[in-house]
């Protein structure tokens, strides 16, 4: 069994007392924002909930939510409760369109951040033996700075090669030896893609831990990942506009996630009435920053989904645990009436070997009614000329989606290597509605 970073917080035995921790630091963290943030005294005012209204954890659900538009219209530095002068360092969220989320740390912000980290990948198993290599990237992407300083904390050795450039990776995890991969999942699967393309024996390399994280990584993406890799694959969560990575990550038993509870409070709301929903319903999680000093962030409405686990782990640890995340609220397509989350076409898709686990989901538009074309590749083209076979194929498969989802879908079985690989987030989703 691994072991654990901090056990006095993490495998507290009784809850009452993060509790109580909890509503300290959220006393403080309302203070701060109602004094320092403009932004969040008008908000407070406006339903009557001024600091010392705060008593009790109970309490928090009289706050209003923070959304991203929030941080938009407060662009670049509006919700920082800090002057600039104490702020340390700026990341940001590698958003396609507008003006990106930002986020400030200030020097004991960096402290826990480096903290938070240290226990997530001490969950994972990685110690001072590992030699780590962080293939996020590094930059204003809370992805590589993040894992990087809690990873060096542990005390691993450290291979800050950022992402992109694949075949040097694949080099260096080979002369290097590399035993932890620190990548997005789909990044992951590329690298072990083009392994497998190279021929390198297995005996090449020293994997033990794929710490995968940033997206999300059905459970055959992980067996798939896990198979190729012969390493041990967890994944951890977190968003650049309360931290980055760092609220909360799996350890060996991949059950939930352990959230740093000292640090972040998290709810799940139901995402149409903003209600707070109970243990194990699923729906939206709602996060609050409890140390943050820089950016204070009070009930973030993330978009993600999943319910909370309070039960503790086989691990050892009591911290709550958050299920993996099931998809995003903007994530979900409506077609015909059914709500589709890329996530579950992910899993019929990968349970099929004659496919890669590449795939685009193209949405299109007709007579007002959303449909969808799965695009998946073949992992040998020449089924494309074996026509009896390629209907066969895509029969069971169009059949299977079916069967999960009730839904007829148009399937496209394309050649092999056809669908653009990245070397960050995959983009799973192509959205033609404005256009068609
Ligand atoms: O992706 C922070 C991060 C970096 C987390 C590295 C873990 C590892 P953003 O770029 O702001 O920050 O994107 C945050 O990514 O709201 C989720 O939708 C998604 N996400 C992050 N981690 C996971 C995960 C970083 N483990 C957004 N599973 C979040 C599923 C995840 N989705």
């Amino acid at each position: 069994m691994s072991s654990i970073w901090d056990k006095e917080i993490e495998c507290c035995a009784d809850h009452k007392k993060i509790e109580a921790i909890q509503l300290e630091r959220l006393k403080h963290m309302v203070e701060k924002a109602y004094n320092n943030v403009p932004f969040y005294k008008k908000k407070l005012d406006e339903v009557g909930m001024t600091p010392d209204k705060v008593k009790s954890l109970d309490d928090l659900k009289h706050i209003p939510f923070t959304v991203k538009d929030d941080l938009r219209d407060n662009y670049p530095f509006g919700l920082f409760a800090e002057p600039m002068k104490n702020v340390s360092r700026i990341h940001a969220s590698s958003g396609t369109t507008g003006k990106p989320v930002v986020a400030g740390y200030t020097k004991s912000d960096l402290e826990n951040w480096t903290n938070a980290i240290a226990r997530i990948v001490t969950a994972a198993g990685v110690t001072d033996e590992d030699i780590a290599q962080v293939s996020f990237g590094y930059g204003l992407f809370t992805g590589g700075f993040g894992l990087h300083y809690g990873l060096e904390r542990v005390g691993a050795t450290m291979v800050p090669m950022s992402s992109g450039n694949t075949q040097k990776q694949i080099m260096l995890m080979q002369d290097f030896g590399t035993t932890t991969l620190i990548a997005t999942p789909s990044y992951a699967m590329y690298i072990s893609e083009v392994i497998e393309e190279m021929e390198l024996p297995k005996s090449n390399f020293r994997l033990k831990y794929g710490l995968f994280g940033a997206e999300g990584m059905s459970e055959e993406m992980r067996a798939t990942l896990e198979k190729r890799f012969g390493a041990l694959v967890t994944t951890n969560y977190g968003l650049t506009e309360v931290i980055g990575p760092g609220v909360s990550g799996e350890c060996e038993y991949k059950c939930g996630q352990h959230i740093n509870e000292d640090m972040f409070i998290v709810e799940i709301i139901d995402p149409n009435t903003g209600e707070v929903l109970p243990y194990g319903e699923k729906g939206e999680v709602v996060i609050t920053t409890l140390t943050k000093e820089a950016m204070p962030m009070l009930r973030y409405r993330t978009r993600d989904i999943s319910y909370l686990i309070p039960e503790p782990c086989s691990c050892g640890r009591t911290n709550y645990r958050l299920a993996n995340i099931q998809g995003r609220t903007d994530d979900m397509l409506i077609i015909k009436g059914v709500n589709v989350f890329p996530s579950q076409i992910e899993s019929v898709i990968l349970g099929f070997p004659q496919v890669s686990p590449n795939y685009q989901l193209i949405v299109r538009r007709k007579n007002m009614m959303d449909n969808i074309e799965v695009v998946v590749e073949l992992v040998d083209g020449s089924l494309l000329e074996r026509f009896a076979e390629l209907e066969q194929l895509e029969r069971v498969i169009k059949e299977r989606i079916h069967s999960v989802l009730g839904l007829d879908v148009k399937l496209r079985l394309a050649e092999p290597k056809s669908i653009e690989r990245t070397t960050g987030k995959a983009k799973r989703v192509v959205d033609l509605r404005e256009k068609s």
